[in-house]
Order: structure tokens, then sequence, then C-alpha cells
């Protein structure tokens, strides 16, 4: 085998029907169903044996998360042809060999793997953490084979398409909201408040495990032992120490992602500081200026640090709300209670994948209210897409972008949240039922066995 990198536009006959494929998931199709059709397709992928000397040509799909194509191949030169069906960026790699590039949604290219010997082979997605989701496939070569079979795994082939278990997967995995999972983010750390009434945090960075959703128990690099970080809440004016010690098996450092502070305590190394090495300690040190919703994460590293689990928020104060005013018609009351605060944390990659506030539904918390009641949300992406959320059944009032009040607050019933925004918003709960609460990137939510990700609910009482 002599691999070798090569890229194409998709010249293949299929090259139409992938198109009609994007134009479904752009108009919203039912992700199952959607999802069923990527598989049947994939399931009768063109496979040309080599004459003369050509190379097989292997069809190969990509999506949100999953490779669907043929797991079984004949051997000698191959070509796969690759489609990247999904909607987010995506590629297709030998295990130990080339890779196509990184392909956006609807792109394709091929990727030549040269002559393969019989045995066995791993194609993946090199993209953090999409792997780990479940883009992966065992590729069997078999001598002398000269067809192509279809996958086994990697999805339903071709008439046996079972949608009556298509439904009944999707209802399970709904029912089985809400599941108990060990270990809660987002606790709030209770400072030492020193003789000079600096208050003092500890933060130990360590990888500890941590149980995404029922079962499911990963290898996470967090702060104190949970994902997200524990919550720092502080006042404007407040000395902050903050004692970071580094038990990973690297370096890191801290950086306080909105938080006004001096450049040297900016927590970018090698440039603001020294990096904290393994089994070393750092003090953060700074008085806050002004009221912020902020966060704070590893930087060193930050692409596999962070989406593995080292984000916390970051709260100083107070942020402004537009008590009293009426915001496209809408009376906001001047005396109103909020009930609640919450966090949301989004993320998408590492070993944590798509979830909120570091679980997978059915393990998302869900929330609880009476009607009349005005929780805040602060919405923190700290992955490495947009996240558009959707609440059911109420309006939300953003009136804070990165914990700066706005002068014109607006009323939204999505909100798409960036990496590394913030944005604050304020709900009144209306009416009661159970509503859905999730983003609305459809295959951040359902896949073929199911929901999972990024939904939790609202619960709301008369
Ligand atoms: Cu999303």
């Amino acid at each position: 085998m002599t691999p070798r990198h090569d890229e194409a536009k998709d010249l293949s006959p299929a090259g139409a029907f992938d198109k009609i494929l994007m134009v479904l998931a752009t108009m919203g199709a039912a992700v199952a169903v959607l999802a069923a059709v990527v598989a049947f397709r994939g399931g009768t992928a063109s496979a040309e044996e080599g004459v003369g000397g050509e190379p097989h040509v292997v069809g190969f799909t990509l999506s949100e998360f999953a490779i669907d194509g043929p797991s079984e191949i004949g051997a000698g030169p191959t070509r796969l042809q690759v489609s990247n069906e999904g909607s987010v960026v995506h590629n297709l790699a030998l295990d130990g060999g080339p890779s196509t590039p990184d392909l956006n949604a609807g792109d394709a290219a091929t990727l030549d793997l040269g002559a393969l010997d019989p045995g066995s082979y791993v194609i993946f997605c090199s993209i953090a953490g999409h792997r780990e989701a479940g883009m992966e496939l065992g590729l069997t070569v078999v001598e002398g084979a000269t067809a192509v079979e279809p996958g086994e795994g990697g999805g339903h082939a071709g008439d046996d398409v079972d949608w009556a278990d298509l439904d009944r997967m999707m209802t399970e995995s709904m029912l089985a909201f809400p599941a108990e999972t060990e270990g809660i983010g987002n606790q709030e750390l209770e400072p030492t408040i020193l003789a000079d009434g600096t208050k003092e945090f500890h933060l130990t960075a360590a990888i500890t495990p941590w149980e995404v959703e029922p079962g499911n128990i990963v290898d996470a690099w967090t702060y104190n032992g949970m994902v997200p970080a524990p919550m720092i809440k502080v006042d404007v004016g407040d000395r902050v120490r903050v004692v970071v010690d580094n038990q990973l098996p690297m370096g890191t450092d801290v950086h306080w992602h909105g938080v006004k502070v001096p450049n040297d305590m900016d927590g970018v190394a090698p440039l603001t500081q020294p990096l904290i090495e393994s089994g070393d300690t750092f003090v953060y040190e700074f008085t806050t200026q002004e009221p912020m919703v902020a966060m704070y994460h590893a930087h060193h590293h930050g692409q596999m640090q962070v989406p593995n689990g080292m984000f916390g928020t970051f709260i100083v104060g107070d942020v402004a709300m537009p008590l009293g005013r009426t915001i496209s018609g809408i009376e906001i009351p001047q005396h109103l209670e909020v009930t609640q605060e919450i966090p949301m944390v989004l993320n998408d990659a590492g070993v944590i994948g798509l979830s909120l506030n570091g679980k997978s539904f059915p393990a998302t918390q869900p929330y609880t209210g009476a009607v009349g009641e005005w929780v805040v949300v602060h919405y923190y992406n700290e992955g490495l897409q947009i996240h558009p959320m959707h609440l059911h059944g109420f309006p939300q009032l953003v009136y804070a972008k990165d914990g700066i009040p706005l002068d014109s607050p607006y009323w939204v019933d999505t909100l798409n949240v960036s990496p590394g925004e913030r944005y604050s918003v304020l709900v009144e709960l209306q009416d009661p039922g159970v509503w859905v609460w999730h983003c609305h990137i459809l295959t951040h939510v359902e896949r073929e066995e199911g929901m999972f990700g990024m939904v939790t609910a609202f619960i709301v009482e008369e």
C-alpha cells in the first residue's frame, strides 16, 4: 500500500442525488427520515470493480455523526469517493494512512488509498470529538472480492428500512428523559476570605471521569472534577485570588474570558505568563471592575482542553435588566422577582461532545417553574460551532450580550450563540406544560437511534 493524498471535486453520478438530499436537509425534513434515506443511499453506493488496474471506487457519506458506506471491499487499488452530507465540517481519514481535506457541508473529495492489502482497517473523521461521537467505521479488505457489500453497522440497507423501528427508537429515547447520571456541573465555588478581604478560590485541573449520558463515562479534563467547572460568583470591586493546581499530564493556563484583568493575568502562556507545567501551581490575582457575565477556560491547547471539559462560568455582580421598559409593545414589570438564574453552557466537541452543561440528553437537567415566574438564562458557548437555542412556548428577551447591557433589548424565540459568546435573556413562564428547549441544528439533537445532545425542557406548573 502506498497511500497518497488526493483531492477532487465531486464528479460522481451520485452528485445530483447528493444535492437533492442537501435541499431536503435544509428544508428541515424529519431527521430520522433523512438519516434513513442517507443510509439507504449508502447501502447502494456506487462501487466499480477495478478493471485492468483501475481502482475500485467506493462511495462514503459523512453526517452528524455517522459514516455510511460499505464495511467490506475487495483488495487492490482503492479510491474512496467521500461526500459530506452533514451540516458541519467533516473529513475522512484512514487510521495510519491518508485523509481527505476538511470538507464543508455539501463538499466532496476523492481519497486515493493506493493498493490495499487484505486485512482490517479503520476509517474515521479526525475533527475533534467526531470519532468519539460515532464517526468511525471498520473496513475489511478481502482478497479476490469483486463485489462491495452494503454496510452492516452503518445504517439500514436498501429496502430493509424499518420505519416502525425508527419511530420506536425516537419515542423511547425521548421518554427516557430525565435520566440520572453521576455528577452535576456549575456548582458554586465557595471562596476562602483572607485577612485583607481577598476572596481566594482553588481550582485543580485533572483528568477525571465524567458521565455525559447514562453509562457513557468519559475521561474529562476538569476543574475540581466537574463539567462545567465550578461557578465563580463575586461582586464588583472584589479582590479575587485563584490558585490553580495543575494535575494534568501536560501544561495549562486559565483565561478569564470577558473579565477585565491586567495583561499578566490574562492567562495566555507563554506570552503573558509561564506555562503552568504538570504538577505546578499558579496564582491569578485581580480586582473586578464592572458587572460581567464571563467564563473561564484553558487557553493553552484550548482546542483540546476546553471541549474536553475545562470551562466554567464567572459572574461579577448583576448586569442591569430593562425593568419598567416597554420592548416591542411588551411592558417589562418594574418590580419583578427573578426566581432562577440558569447557566446554560454549550459544548459540541472533545470527549464531552454535544451537550448542555456537560450532559447529553436524556441526562440533561430538566428545569421547573410555575406560571407567572420570571427566570434569567445566561447562555455560554464553549464549543466549536454555532448553536441556535430555541425555547418552545415563551419568547426570550435578550438584554445583554457578553455581559454588556443592550440599549435596545429584543425578543426572540431562537437565539444563535456563537463560540465565545454569552447572551443573557429574561423569560416569563406563561403557560403550563413540558416546553422543550434545544439547539435547532437538528443533528445536534437527533440521530437515527433517537434524541440526544443539546436538548432539555422547562416543566411549568399551573
Ligand atoms: Cu447546536
